[in-house]
């Protein structure tokens, strides 16, 4: 058994991981008590990492043409084709479409490659429907793409603001951070920001429960606030920053009354009083955002509203002070470093950047090779697949994201790329949403299998290990770019045969030229030349550090700015005029409803791999609808009933959960269900491609749909041992179906409206007919279970919408009969009762960590465990992440109103063989 350290793919919180290695598995993860971004702490998905592992279901065979074929076919392949389009079409036909989930190398060779030698500037990355709007409003204040905090400002300030962020769900180890903090200096006040009461608001001191994009209204009106209270900080103001007029002219050029701010944010003017005096009180104030604010038609400008407040107050350079962009992906950040954006170049240099073209040609030239660099910015995300659509743009190689599902309007992408010539994706899993439309597929090595660095988002670059061998002949991603790169004969240029190489060329490029270290003189802020020249040893061995790292600060720079020189030309920053504009969809009759999409604290993205952890599926099984109580029954919908959504490009149909934690007149659907979990539940169908203006990042929060019941006469749950379900062929043949994989069966939850004989349908599908049922035709209820030499196959139960029980004692039953183990008779008739007493079933998952269901909770709770400490000592839920705490407290409150809803259904059997 070895113990090795690495670096967590997910969030951007960027969490060191130590890892036991036994024999090519991993066998458990744990937090690396010496990594600076989480002290060893890990989240429910971090400590999850291990269980997502494992060669099936990954891709592992090349393929062309849906033929599986060796390597050099598939390399000679792309480099054919690419090199065809080229010569015929010029360089501009081909795209890249890359992600913050690759490693800081792979993102580097690709950069290198498309931008400086193939010579397209149409090289774009998912980083633009995630951080583009933070990047141009920090670039617009701060002359730089540069996030001026750390972590640690998080736990030194007074204030800390989330706006548009759920930091407990989203970046779950931060959060753990900032509640710690608070627990330790009771002054210190959390305001969140959020249209929807989050759990995050556990920690809140106060909530701002705003209209949906009207973020830009309240941060204008707090900058006239600052002026018209005398809370500028002149001497900051005069000596560090320009702008302040302008903007302040256009922040009054609206009602700046705190009773007509509120009304246009649909706050209470108590509140956002409250907020104001805060904030306009405290010097060590930290204002984190994300999402909320960035997925918007005027995201830039939600930023800059946000950071003219810090600037004005000189709330920034300072421990605990400053606005906090924080980033999503594990290597968002390090994406923007290596130029990853089609309006980048490379090394924080842009097209404008006086000298830029010619600094990197000259930089990536050979001896014999010349790179032909575009002169101007390529097409973002939108756009690019809109010049896929149109014909212009003739072949894209996507890697590590899945534009099928994760852009707006995605049906509309999806039929650009099925026009497209030459689509190449480069991809870990075996099956995604994207790969139908790929006419060259390669396979990648994943996390635990390929080594590389990434950049959380305090600037802290970390390493990612390689501890296991891709499963078959998956490769590298910066290996199959630079074959591609040799055999479109730029081999010189891309001559590496390790990462660590790449690592050096992008370091020194970060100082080619980059002499004085002194931003504000025409510097750029990223350098990490100090980490140039390490060899193969000191790169394996590599320590977290934050950039920018130099001669003058070879140990790294934990907080940017502190000398309040910027990186802009005369070494201010831009207070930059902002006036706010709410959302680009306007709402119509035929779609009254605002719809507000994002995470849920258990998954990752598209589900690839979070969606092979059973444990991490139970959190939130199938997608849903949070709706208010009073628009469901507005719109005669029940709690758990199947409803149906239809925006502008397709429909998307989920389980309503009826919430007060939403506002009347909106929606929150999560973005992680795909055609391969379910039916219908991709809510980029439903999304529109309206896009901010200055950083062509769409408006993924504000889409507006209609809401009604999905008639359905019948529901029904079927479990599959995995053997036997291969080829689910019910779900052509039902309205709506959801997979949900356990540890040895698929759990589908099905539903429809045509009457069926459902025995006879079971045992054709799956030719194990049934051993046990019993029927009540009159109430429409069936159960059923298919068991072949005592062991279960197949198990079944049909009844009315919102009967559906917690599983987890059948999917017990699946792994004992996996092991040859013989059901009893008790458990025979515990299958056809369709529960297990209420001992083992324990209703939805709560607790990830320790595998603690509501069901059980509920019952402690009215035990008179009516605490969380209470609880964890009883059940240990909430005991080692902490991520669930929340959701605890309100079944606490919860409990006290209501009854338990998670009762087992009681009917008994009609007719049964139960021996
Ligand atoms: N569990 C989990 N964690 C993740 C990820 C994941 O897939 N799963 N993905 C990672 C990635 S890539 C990212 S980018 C981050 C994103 O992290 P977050 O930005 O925290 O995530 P979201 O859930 O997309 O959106 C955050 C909040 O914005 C709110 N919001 C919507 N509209 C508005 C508005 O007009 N104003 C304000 N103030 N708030 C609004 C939403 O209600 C939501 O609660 O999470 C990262 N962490
Ligand atoms: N409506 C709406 N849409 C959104 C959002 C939202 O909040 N609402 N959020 C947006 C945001 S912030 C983001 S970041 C995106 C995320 O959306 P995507 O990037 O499309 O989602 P992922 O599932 O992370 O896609 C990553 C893919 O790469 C594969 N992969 C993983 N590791 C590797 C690797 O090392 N190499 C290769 N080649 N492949 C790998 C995975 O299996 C997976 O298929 O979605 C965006 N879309
Ligand atoms: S907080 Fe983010 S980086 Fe840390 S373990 Fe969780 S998902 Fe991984
Ligand atoms: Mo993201």
């Amino acid at each position: 058994m070895q113990q090795a350290r690495t670096t967590c793919p997910y969030c951007g919180v960027g969490c060191g991981v130590l890892a036991q290695v036994d024999d090519e598995r991993i066998v458990h993860v744990e937090g690396d008590g010496e990594h600076p971004a989480n002290y060893g702490r890990l989240c429910v998905k971090g400590s999850a990492l291990h269980e997502t592992l494992g060669d099936h279901g990954r891709l592992t065979r090349p393929r062309v043409d849906g033929v599986e074929v060796d390597w050099d076919t598939a390399l000679d392949s792309v480099a054919t084709r690419l090199a065809a389009i080229r010569e015929t079409q010029g360089a501009a036909a081909i795209g890249a479409y890359l992600s913050g989930q690759l490693l800081t190398e792979d993102y580097y060779v690709a950069n290198k490659l498309f931008k400086g030698f193939v010579g397209t500037p149409h090289l774009d990355t998912n980083s633009r429907l995630c951080m583009a709007s933070a990047v141009a409003a920090h670039k617009r204040a701060f002359g730089a793409d540069a996030v001026p905090c750390c972590y640690e400002d998080l736990e030194e300030a007074e204030l800390v603001v989330l706006v548009g962020s759920n930091l407990a769900w989203n970046h779950p180890v931060l959060y753990q951070r900032l509640k710690t903090a608070k627990t330790r200096n009771p002054l210190l006040r959390v305001v969140v920001i959020d249209p929807r009461v989050t759990d995050s608001c556990e920690i809140a001191d106060l909530y701002l429960g705003l209209a949906p994009g009207s973020d830009g209204r309240l941060f204008t009106g707090l900058l006239a606030r600052m002026a018209d209270t005398n809370k500028l900080d002149r001497v900051y103001l005069d000596r560090h920053t320009a702008g302040l007029e302008e903007a302040l002219a256009a922040a009054r050029e609206e009602d700046t009354t705190v009773e007509g701010i509120a009304a246009d944010c649909d706050l209470d003017p108590e509140r956002l009083e409250t907020f104001y005096y805060w904030f306009t009180t405290q010097l060590h104030v930290v204002t984190l955002f994300s999402q909320g604010i960035n997925q918007s038609s005027s995201g830039t400008d939600k930023g800059n509203a946000i950071i003219n407040c810090h600037l004005a107050g000189g709330k920034i350079g300072l421990p605990g002070a400053g606005p906090f962009s924080i980033t999503g992906q594990p290597n968002a950040m390090g994406g923007r470093e290596v130029g990853g954006l089609a309006n980048q170049l490379a090394a924080h240099m842009d097209y404008p950047t006086p000298g830029a073209i010619d600094r990197v040609t000259r930089f990536w030239a050979t001896q014999n090779l010349v790179p032909t660099l575009p002169d101007g910015p390529g097409y973002k995300a939108l756009a690019l697949f809109e010049a896929i659509e149109r014909g212009e743009v003739q072949a894209v190689w996507i890697m590590a994201t899945n534009p099928a599902v994760s852009m707006p309007d995605a049906n509309r992408v999806r039929r650009a790329l099925a026009r497209c010539p030459l689509v190449i994706v480069s991809e870990c899993a075996a099956a995604t949403d994207l790969l139908p439309y790929a006419d060259i597929v390669l396979p990648a090595s994943g996390w635990s299998e390929k080594d590389g660095t990434v950049t959380n988002s305090e600037r802290c670059i970390s390493r990612q290990r390689g501890l296991l061998s891709p499963p078959g002949e998956a490769r590298h991603d910066w290996w199959i770019i630079t074959e591609v790169a040799r055999r479109l004969g730029f081999g010189e240029a891309f001559a590496y045969t390790h990462p660590a190489e790449i690592f050096d060329e992008h370091a020194q490029l970060s100082g080619f030229e980059n002499p004085s270290h002194t931003p504000g003189e025409g510097s750029r802020l990223f350098d990490i030349s100090a980490l140039a020249g390490l060899d193969r040893a000191a790169y394996d061995a590599l320590a977290p550090i934050q950039w920018p790292v130099t001669a003058d600060a070879p140990h790294g720079t934990a907080r940017l700015f502190e000398t309040g020189c910027f990186a802009t030309p005369d070494g201010r920053a831009r207070l930059v005029p902002v006036r706010p504009r709410g959302p680009a969809k306007t709402l119509v009759p035929a779609r009254p409803l605002r719809l507000n999409t994002g995470r849920v604290r258990d998954q990752w993205h598209t589900m690839t791999r979070t969606g092979r952890a059973p444990r991490l599926m139970n959190h939130r099984a199938e997608p849903f609808i949070e709706v208010h109580p009073d628009d469901a029954a507005s719109h005669g919908i029940v709690d758990q009933q199947l409803a149906r959504l239809v925006g502008a490009g397709g429909d998307y149909v989920g389980r309503a959960r009826l919430s007060r934690a939403q506002r009347r007149g909106e929606l929150f659907v999560p973005m992680h269900w795909t055609d391969q979990f379910s039916s219908r539940a991709r809510m980029g169908a439903l999304l529109e491609g309206h896009v901010d203006p200055l950083s062509g990042q769409p408006e993924s929060k504000h889409g507006a749909v209609s809401l009604a019941p999905l008639a359905c006469g019948w529901e029904a749950t079927l479990l599959v041992a995995d053997d036997l379900a291969v080829e689910p062929f019910w779900c052509d043949e039902v309205d709506y179906w959801a997979r949900i994989p356990l540890a040895r069966a698929q759990r589908w939850q099905l539903a429809g409206d045509e009457a069926r004989d459902w025995l006879a349908w079971v045992a054709q599908r799956l030719t194990v007919p049934a051993s046990l049922w019993c029927d009540d035709p009159a109430q429409g209820r069936l159960r059923a279970a298919g068991i072949e030499e005592g062991h279960l196959r197949w198990w079944l139960m049909v009844g009315p919408p919102a009967e559906l029980p917690g599983l987890a004692w059948l999917d017990k039953r699946f792994a004992e009969a996996a092991l040859g183990e013989a059901l009893s008779t008790g458990e025979r008739r515990r299958l056809l009762a369709g529960c297990d007493d209420g001992a083992g079933d324990s209703g939805p998952l709560v607790c990830s960590c320790h595998q603690v269901g509501e069901g059980a909770i509920v019952a402690a709770i009215r035990r008179g465990d009516a605490s969380v400490e209470a609880l964890g000592a009883r059940l240990a839920c909430g005991t080692q992440c902490g991520s669930c705490i929340p959701e605890l407290k309100s079944l606490i409150e919860g409990s006290a109103e209501e009854e338990g809803t998670h009762a087992c259904v009681t009917s008994q059997p009609q007719a049964a063989d139960i021996d």
